[in-house]
């Protein structure tokens, strides 16, 4: 049979168009509106200091968690660590020099805590503070706007009890304290915490994260606690040490619920399960309460919470953060819950980790829950992003095409949620470089610029080039 090529089928489509007098169109255009983002959308990519800065040990900084838990035999992958990363560390003009040439407005990054107090608190580190001055620096003079992120995973070492002790909430405010006075005069948007659950559940209940612990429901529900009141007690000490305007917010990978098929029904089970599904973190952040139904459910091993607490952790935000990667199909049913999440299938499709399953609508409905739910001035999109199994040609090329069908769906998706008025502000891009993916070591590449860790090369994939093509164009295809 005779290939059909995609300009024959156009011309048949023209043809047929033409004879039952349909509106013309011409070949290879689409009829369907471009989906332009609005003007002012916020392009960008997201990194996390461990994952990225390498040089551990150097001019002062403190150990963190994951320092030792990566140092640590059998917890990650290959035995892996952060020592050296993508050495940003060093070669931060190169990082923000990529970041230039795909032409993105903004950026996401992290500080480590345990480079400007090596142990938590006390005295500050002046060359840990150089090292974000310098990188503040370069990307303003490149125009890029720095959105910061206070706390990505890497508690300092020295803080006894880590997340388990109230007394980590209150250093954490006074990090967050210093450092939003020091960098406030050039950055205005800034983060205070990356999701809760990662930080807590998994590092303390589950143990697959830094610090590896496996605590019962009781104590690992006040890692939790003491987790939500980290971020409250930073938004107050950020508020207090900053002009007027900064913007504060967090960035959390809140449950989003799909509902399988969009019926009101289930439309309005998603919106139930939102607020249930988030209970413990953003739904308690949101509303300045833990809703009863979370208590109940804990029972006895419900957390401590003591006077004052909820009025940090409700503290008004000015933007929420979303991180989105994967759905939870959900629908409505007759459960005392009203709803009922549907497992995904064996056959269900996911990218290299395989956690991330693909449901690209699943950042319309991150955004259109959160706002519908909790009526947020703003949203970000503070990472979205895949890992895929890159091949480097010799001849230096990534063709990463299945990130790139990741990346266009999920944005056409979010094209939705902000046509239909959501107001969506920006989208980071999960990750600027190929990193230390956390207990994956480097077995897992998100980047969409290809590292050859032994050398430290940086190679765009075609991902980047299409990103670039985006973003030139405020819209996607
Ligand atoms: C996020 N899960 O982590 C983090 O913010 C990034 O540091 C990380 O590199 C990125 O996503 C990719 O993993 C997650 O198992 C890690 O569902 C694991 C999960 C979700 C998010």
């Amino acid at each position: 049979m005779k290939n059909i090529t995609r300009r024959d089928f156009g011309k048949s489509v023209a043809a047929a168009a033409a004879a039952a007098a349909l509106p013309k169109f011409a070949i290879g255009q689409s009829m369907a509106a471009p989906r332009q983002f609005p003007q002012g959308f916020l392009w960008g990519c997201a990194t996390a200091a461990y994952q990225i800065e390498g040089a551990a040990a150097e001019d002062g900084r403190g150990p963190s968690v994951w320092d030792i838990f990566s140092h640590t035999p059998g917890k990650t992958y290959n035995g892996d660590t952060g020592d050296v990363a993508d050495d940003s560390y060093h070669l931060y003009k190169r990082d923000v020099q990529l970041l230039h040439d795909l032409g993105v407005q903004t950026y996401r990054m992290s500080i480590s805590w345990s480079r400007v107090f090596p142990e938590g608190k006390g005295m500050p580190n002046p060359k840990g503070i150089d090292y974000y001055d310098r990188v503040v620096d370069e990307l303003l003079a490149n125009h890029i706007t720095p959105y910061i992120t206070l706390f990505h995973w890497d508690l300092p070492a020295a803080l006894p009890g880590g997340w388990q002790s109230r007394d980590t909430s209150k250093a954490f405010a006074d990090y967050a304290a210093y450092m939003t006075r020091h960098l406030g005069d050039r950055v205005r948007h800034f983060m205070t915490t990356n999701e809760f659950t990662c930080f807590t559940d998994l590092g303390y209940r589950e143990g697959r994260f830094a610090p590896g612990l496996k605590l019962a429901d009781g104590p690992a529900n006040q890692v939790r606690h003491n987790g939500i009141l980290a971020h409250g007690l930073a938004v107050q000490a950020i508020r207090a040490n900053t002009p007027a305007g900064t913007q504060v917010g967090l960035a959390e990978n809140a449950t989003v619920f799909v509902p399988v098929i969009e019926t009101p029904e289930n439309i309005e089970a998603a919106r139930r399960a939102t607020r249930l599904g988030n209970a413990p973190f953003l739904t308690a952040v949101l509303e300045g309460k833990y809703m009863d139904a979370y208590l109940r459910h804990e029972g006895a091993n419900a957390p401590q919470v003591e006077p004052g607490d909820f009025k940090a952790i409700g503290s008004p935000l000015d933007f929420v953060g979303l991180n989105i990667y994967t759905p939870t199909y959900v629908r409505a049913s007759r459960s005392a819950w009203g709803f009922e999440v549907e497992q995904p299938p064996a056959s269900y499709p996911h990218m290299a980790s395989p956690w991330l399953t693909i449901g690209p609508e699943c950042i319309y409905w991150g955004v259109r829950n959160v706002c519908d739910v909790w009526k947020v001035p703003a949203v970000y999109i503070t990472e979205n992003g895949c890992s895929s199994d890159d091949v480097l040609t010799p001849e230096g090329r990534v063709e990463d095409t299945d990130r790139v069908m990741y990346l266009r769906n999920h944005l056409a998706n979010l094209h939705r949620a902000a046509a239909e008025g959501y107001p969506v502000k920006g989208y980071f891009l999960w990750s600027l470089l190929d990193n230390f993916e956390w207990a994956d070591g480097y077995s897992k590449r998100f980047g969409i610029h290809y590292v050859d860790f032994p050398t430290e090369r940086r190679y765009p994939k075609l991902s980047a080039e299409w990103y670039r093509d985006v973003i030139a164009q405020n819209m996607v295809e």
